[in-house]
């Protein structure tokens, strides 16, 4: 029952030391209005890393009215796309050049596997600003034909001041998502980081002053939801809010903004999403795919493939190997490379996680292994795999967040489509057969943003990234990000002599 744990009788010393712990407002590092401060904490141990300045109204309103005159006033939305482009870049170049610094960081105030941090996140962060800064001189309008003599043309301009509000599982992928598409379409920006990982978006944005980018058209905000949080999203100055974080509180920022300015609001959140074992698998590979594609950042992904389905024919071997994979599963000091697994973020999260276990156990599916924390500080979590899990048990259906996989038996295709879909959620979806006439249907009859046939969490620059029904608003990444930051604007000119 008890998974392979490397816990140090010591945590290891993170090579990296806290610089920045103020707010950024107009490209200066501030206290809080209130002098307030709030301690970051590292999940190993439980201790403080750092005390931060805490945001409130005030700070937020500080920081958007610097938004707004960079906005109004300021050389950011005047310069050429291009001069734009070029600070992006440069901003990337240095963010290369402290990779490993910025890496560490993360991982003390995360807890993700170092490995993880400096290996895959911080190469796709510095690839998500080059992709920006690539399409920062090719935003552009069109011109139509109208039935009259007219000269009509569509302008596309950017929206104003963004308010952006990001959670703590991916806090610098989640700062490119963001920031990346806003300032190529020549918006200003107040982000608000989550509470639990304040600081490699201070650090970054510290990067961004030195690449050069105005004063004002970045500001960072370190604090709370309803306080600094709700502050943004209700800001009757602020243009557009994008939010990534629980279907809850997502609701809550949209009503929010609705209720203020009818800023446009994008939402990316939760998820419950399926992975499909067909009955033409390699169950071996398929056992790895669907134990990465759950367990991968402590399970910490909306995306996380939550509900893993295996057809009955494979359904026994399939699970005697997850459950022999979660056991072999290394948890422990992310900052040791031979760890692929860290501790949750905080308490909140812990206790969430070791509560659905509990359900799980209540409900009567069948705990396979794992089930407990490990040590006694620290917010380790052992891997935990549930087999003969039913829809309608509460595991099944609500998002847990954590390293707990749930393996469902299927019969028949149609059952699995309808199964599948049958949740509130539609952030994703995996599949996994050799047969393209099944990866073809199922593709198409899934209700989910992204659908990952024969691998997982595969997150392109280019691609979009975005939930179906109560997993969002709008999409990410990609094209389709750009126009989260876009006016519309119609100009039509009446042609003097319209045959020439
Ligand atoms: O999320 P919140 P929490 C899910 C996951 C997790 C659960 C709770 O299931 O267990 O959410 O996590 C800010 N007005 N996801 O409590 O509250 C908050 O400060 C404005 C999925 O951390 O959604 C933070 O910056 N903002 C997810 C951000 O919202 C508010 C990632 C996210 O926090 C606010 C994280 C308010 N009233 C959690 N209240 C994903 N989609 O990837 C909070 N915030």
């Amino acid at each position: 029952r008890f998974s392979t744990a490397v816990l140090h009788e010591e945590p290891i010393t993170p090579p990296v030391e806290v610089k920045y712990t103020k707010l950024l407002i107009n490209g200066e590092f501030v206290d809080s209005a209130s002098g307030k401060t709030f301690p970051t904490l590292d999940p190993r141990t439980e201790e403080v890393i750092a005390h931060v300045a805490e945001a409130d109204a005030e700070d937020v309103n500080r920081a958007v009215f610097a938004a707004r005159k960079a906005f109004d006033e300021g050389p950011w939305p005047r310069m050429t796309a291009y001069e734009r482009a070029r600070i992006i870049l440069r901003f990337a170049d240095l963010v290369e050049k402290h990779s490993d610094e910025l890496a560490a960081l993360e991982t003390w105030d995360n807890g993700k596997p170092y490995e993880q941090a400096a290996k895959d996140e911080l190469p796709l962060f510095v690839r998500l600003f080059h992709y920006y800064a690539g399409w920062a001189d090719k935003i552009h309008g069109l011109t139509v034909p109208g039935d009259g003599p007219y000269h009509m043309q569509v302008l596309h301009e950017p929206i104003g001041v963004a308010g952006q509000i990001i959670p703590w599982n991916f806090p610098l992928i989640m700062f490119a998502w963001k920031v990346g598409p806003a300032l190529a379409c020549g918006n200003t920006i107040v982000l608000k980081t989550a509470e639990q990982t304040p600081l490699t978006a201070l650090y970054v944005a510290k990067l961004f002053q030195e690449a050069g980018l105005p004063p004002g058209v970045l500001n960072v905000v370190s604090g709370f939801g309803p306080t600094a949080g709700a502050a943004l999203a209700s800001h009757m100055d602020v243009d557009k809010i994008a939010f990534t974080g629980s279907t809850a509180t997502g609701k809550i920022v949209n009503g929010l903004a609705a209720n203020s300015n009818l800023k446009p609001v994008t939402l990316e959140l939760g998820g419950k999403s399926p992975f499909i074992v067909f009955e033409d698998a390699d169950v071996d590979e398929a056992v790895e795919l669907a134990h990465g594609a759950l367990f991968f950042n402590q399970g910490q992904c909306c995306c996380a493939g939550s509900r893993t389905f295996v057809h009955e024919k494979v359904y026994d071997e399939f699970v005697e190997k997850a459950k022999a994979r979660a056991l072999r599963r290394t948890v422990g000091d992310p900052f040791n490379k031979d760890v692929e697994q860290g501790p949750q973020i905080d308490t909140e999260q812990f206790e969430k996680v070791l509560r659905y276990i509990r359900y799980g156990i209540e409900s009567h599916a069948k705990l396979e292994c794992g089930g407990d924390r490990i040590g006694s500080k620290g917010y380790f979590i052992q891997p935990t795999v549930f087999s003969d899990v039913k829809d309608d048990m509460v595991i099944a259906q609500e998002e847990i967040f954590g390293p707990v996989q749930s393996i469902l038996k299927f019969r028949d295709h149609d059952d699995v489509i309808r199964r599948a879909n049958n949740t509130r959620y539609g952030l994703a979806a995996g599949i996994f057969t050799k047969s393209l006439d099944t990866a073809n249907t199922v593709t198409r009859a899934l209700r989910a943003g992204t659908v990952w046939v024969n691998c997982f969490d595969v997150f392109d620059a280019a691609i979009p990234f975005g939930g179906y029904k109560m997993s969002g608003i709008g999409r990410e990444k990609g094209v389709y990000s750009l126009h989260n930051y876009l006016e519309v604007k119609a100009v039509v000119t009446p042609l003097k002599n319209p045959a020439w």
